[in-house]
């Protein structure tokens, strides 16, 4: 007795997934329930091509492709689809609608340096008051600015830039969108008067006509265009854009409490903040290199981002090349056995953020900074769980001092919380509760605004109250705030803040 179903697509840096999700009505007169289920799973592995990373865009479109067929195979009849991806990258399309070009990777080396120079050229206080972003090297600002330093005979063709969920949905609709959360992840983006920022893409020789005026999230872009039904034997349905940035997805499916709380996507990278109805372009805000990214349902999301996972899934890669297998629970298991505190890094450290060796980069910096130099594996992960929680805390304290608010606790969701170690690590850093769930946010956002664009969720309040019902949250309480409270001091001296 289902009232409605949709499929998700959420597709992050390591891997994307497929899921059906059903508003299940249990019984006559009781609100329903949200189930979800993955139906497909792929991996997303960066090509690296000469001196360049990209993505294997046209693999995605694939196994996105193989995903609407299964979820028809296994019996679903989805209304609608949508797709999240992680922020800031982008295919060009030429004259023809063609993609020009293998789109690149947001940790390709070709923007290193780059924040800096157009610091000096734009100024950063401009640059921040007009966007209200995080300098971070891959906006999609830098890129378009190392193409246009190497002079990339693209930039001189290109009709339009789609960001990544954008472009997908153009090879399966042919219609060509920008999607609002995805567009303020460009940096091109003015959050303040919510509008592109053209003066600043003349000024650096880019022509405002890439970029298609913003839809909302909850828009409907078209359906399946008829050559993929046919490829796909499936019938025709809609396409939604949703808040496609996969963040911002999550952010949508927070289970809060209140209207007022601090929150933590947990994946690849770890999103720290708060949302506001609309951007604070403080100047506290550029000095903590605070984002201000546009949110689902009107909001705007005062977050940080900080390195994430990313490390300890790189540690992983680095030792299974030596042929040390480990899997993310014996991981887990080996950093519960190692001594605590034994070293701490700045997981926002730069040299960090595609380093050839990742277990080497962080040896280096406990050489560097006086401590020991974790020597096993357990000691590495240990110190990388513990850093990323002293690294929570430290910005969920500087998000309180901005958003002028305080927070009783940290509700984290995405698949880091999977981890149950570092939940708990981060309840001990920050000093209070943590609420953990649900684990497949980012899909479950997706899902809501698939919901309300169909009319069977009327507002995002009543959104959260689905999720509220259907997923138990996992909660953590610091047992040794003590012991925390020293190593956040030590964790202060080290990164020197
Ligand atoms: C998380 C995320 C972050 C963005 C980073 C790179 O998946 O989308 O929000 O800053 O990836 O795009």
């Amino acid at each position: 007795n289902n009232t409605a179903t949709v499929l998700a697509f959420d597709i992050g840096a390591s891997s994307g997934r497929a899921l059906i999700g059903q508003i299940v009505q249990q019984n006559s007169g009781e609100p329903g329930l949200l189930t979800i289920t993955e139906i497909h799973r792929f991996p997303n592995i960066p090509v690296q091509i000469g001196n360049h990373l990209h993505w294997d865009t046209v693999m995605l479109l694939q196994e996105v492709k193989n995903g609407i067929r299964k979820a028809f195979q296994a019996g679903y009849t989805p209304e609608s689809y949508g797709i999240d991806t992680w922020g800031v990258d982008f295919g060009l399309l030429d004259s023809q609608g063609e993609l020009l070009g293998i789109p690149y990777h947001y940790r390709d080396p070709q923007t290193e340096g780059l924040i800096e120079e157009l610091n000096e050229k734009l100024g950063r206080e401009r640059l921040f008051q007009e966007s209200g972003l995080q300098f971070m090297p891959f906006n999609t600002i830098y890129q378009l600015y190392a193409m246009l330093k190497a002079g990339s005979p693209k930039l001189d063709i290109a009709e339009t830039l789609l960001l990544t969920p954008d472009l997908l949905h153009y090879f399966l609709t042919g219609e060509k969108v920008c999607e609002f959360t995805m567009a303020t992840t460009t940096q091109l983006y003015d959050a303040g008067q919510n509008v592109w920022n053209k003066p600043l893409m003349k000024e650096l020789g880019l022509s405002p006509s890439l970029f298609l005026d913003p839809i909302e999230p909850g828009t409907v872009i078209g359906t399946l265009s008829e050559e993929v039904c046919r490829e796909l034997k499936v019938p025709s349905i809609k396409a939604i854009a949703v808040a496609s940035h996969d963040t911002e997805s999550a952010a949508a499916a927070v289970p809060a409490h209140s209207t007022d709380f601090a929150y933590l996507v947990c994946g690849t990278w770890s999103l720290l903040g708060t949302e506001l109805s609309e951007a604070l372009l403080l100047p506290e805000v550029l000095e903590h290199n605070f984002s201000n990214e546009g949110g689902a349902f009107g909001t705007f999301q005062l977050l940080k981002n900080i390195m994430g996972l990313w490390i300890l899934q790189e540690c992983k890669r680095r030792w299974e090349l030596n042929g040390v297998n480990l899997s993310f629970p014996e991981m887990v298991k080996l950093a519960e056995a190692a001594e605590p505190f034994r070293s701490l890094i700045d997981p926002d450290d730069l040299r960090f953020m595609n380093p050839a060796d990742m277990v080497e980069t962080i040896a280096e910096y406990c050489r560097e900074s006086g401590q020991l130099v974790p020597e096993t594996e357990g000691q590495f992960i240990r110190c990388i769980l513990e850093s990323l929680a002293l690294r929570y805390r430290e910005v969920l304290e500087k998000t309180e001092v901005l958003a002028g608010r305080s927070y009783a606790g940290l509700h984290m969701v995405g698949g880091g919380i999977q981890n149950e170690l570092l939940c708990r690590f981060t309840a001990e850093a920050i000093g209070r509760p943590v609420w953990a769930g649900p684990i497949e946010a980012s899909a479950i956002g997706n899902m809501l605004l698939q919901f309300v664009a169909g009319g069977h969720v009327q507002h995002k309040e009543e959104g959260i109250e689905l999720v509220k019902r259907s997923f138990p949250l996992a909660v953590y309480h610091p047992e040794t705030p003590e012991l925390w409270s020293a190593a956040f001091q030590k964790y202060v001296q080290i990164t020197g803040r």
